[in-house]
């Protein structure tokens, strides 16, 4: 197995190197130390967790890889607030949500509608409100999407799931149904999650955060928090999940031990879920969330806790825990994600392209099956907060800035 990882990472290493010759524009010259035969990691700053080893080559700091297709960007529409998701309708038009609690449509024209009527109240605060969208399969026929919130309750507040047909001429949306909600509420607004993708069976995959305080239970079966969880469409869990009928374990759950998952998407390669969650001070890991599995999450974990103190005992490996297959320290704050399909950039094709909110960038990693075996930092130029990254139909890559004066921004080849 070690040898296996050894000899890909060579690899890589070679092919980067001959990228990075053929490019000879000096572009990302300034992204480290090169080594070797091939160029160093982009990430040269010493790591949080002062000491701690990866579990494998590769795990972290893959080698600085360069595209040789310049780029340019656009400005599709600005002055969003707080925007955090973006869902490209079948017809090309966008869906984006704002944070405070408003959803708009983005026309063919780049024009901005007015907010869409009837998105139940949301919990705008922290960093809580309005979260991600989804189309259900047959949204060219029954016009349904789904959502996430944080929901108001009396005890605090929860990230719930909306189900509701969108009636686009008439700017609203019409038969709104909380399908789920995730369970403890809790008075904090950290560390709430979440995103929903629709796998290829066509069940609901949402991300749950931790609640920051309530980090132990991402431990425990009792509960949603610090969850992937797997539900229907009508918000029931869904079949083949793995406690279903095992006593004391919520039935809706997928994986576990997860810290605040902002990130997740299908991999068209495998059809499989990945994930991208938060790491406290380093430790922010890329996933592939097994059925049943446990990420680790207070337990393990690469980095350290904020205060400066480790998370725990400061451990990296523990029986019967899962590692990330990739992890970031320092942290990049990802958040969004998509894997690049589409004919405009054929030298990503299968690349996972991960938003970073602190980091200022969107991460570009090079996969072998399960592997990162490089890695490039996008858009720096943009110097903004990217809060998620999706690919359009023309194969545009797109992507919303963060914060008060949020924007769409269109990433074509120049
Ligand atoms: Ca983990």
């Amino acid at each position: 197995m070690r040898l296996t990882v050894a000899v890909l990472f060579a690899a890589a290493a070679l092919s980067a190197g001959a990228c990075h010759a053929r490019t000879a524009d000096g572009a990302g010259s300034g992204n480290g130390a090169g080594s070797g035969s091939g160029d160093g990691p982009v990430e040269t700053r010493p790591p949080e967790g002062n000491g701690q080893k990866p579990a494998f080559a590769g795990q972290t700091r893959a080698p600085g890889v360069h595209s040789k297709t310049a780029y340019q960007t656009s400005v599709v529409v600005g002055g969003l607030d707080h925007p955090w998701a973006l869902q490209f309708l079948p017809d090309g038009k966008m869906l984006v949500t704002e944070r405070p609690g408003r959803l708009r449509i983005i026309g063919a024209d780049d024009k901005l509608s007015a907010p869409i009527a009837g998105v139940p109240a949301v919990e705008a605060k922290a960093q809580g409100g309005l979260q991600d969208i989804a189309l259900d399969p047959n949204f060219a026929k029954n016009h349904t999407l789904y959502f996430t919130y944080l929901e108001p309750r009396a005890e605090g507040s929860g990230i719930a799931v909306g189900r509701a047909v969108l009636d686009e001429a008439g700017g609203k949306l019409d038969a709104v149904k909380t399908i789920f909600r995730a369970e403890p509420g809790y008075t904090d607004d950290k560390n709430v999650g979440s995103r929903v993708v629709v796998g290829r069976d066509g069940n609901l995959f949402v991300t749950i955060g931790d609640r920051f305080e309530l980090k132990d239970k991402a431990q425990t079966l009792d509960n949603d928090l610090g969850k992937v969880i797997r539900i229907t469409p009508e918000g029931a869990p869904a079949k083949g999940n793995p406690f279903l009928g095992r006593k004391g374990a919520r039935p809706e759950i997928w994986s576990y031990g997860h810290r605040n998952q902002e990130s997740a998407a299908i991999n068209p390669a495998d059809g499989r879920l990945w994930t991208v969650e938060h790491g406290a001070r380093g430790g922010d890991e890329v996933n592939r969330p097994d059925p049943g599995k446990n990420y680790g999450w207070p337990v393990i974990t690469y980095g350290i806790d904020y205060s400066g103190m480790p998370v725990g005992q400061g451990i990296t490996q523990h029986a019967g825990m899962e590692q990330p297959l990739y992890y970031w320290d320092p942290v990049i704050a990802p958040s969004g994600m998509a894997f690049y399909e589409g004919p405009l950039f054929p030298e990503w094709k299968g690349n996972l392209l991960v938003g970073g909110l602190r980091g200022q960038h969107v991460a570009r990693l090079v996969l072998n099956g399960t592997k990162v075996v490089g890695e490039e930092r996008l858009l720096t130029e943009l110097k903004k907060r990217i809060r998620d990254v999706r690919v359009g139909p023309d194969g545009a890559v797109y992507v919303l800035t963060d914060e008060k004066d949020g924007s769409v921004v269109r990433v074509t080849p120049r």
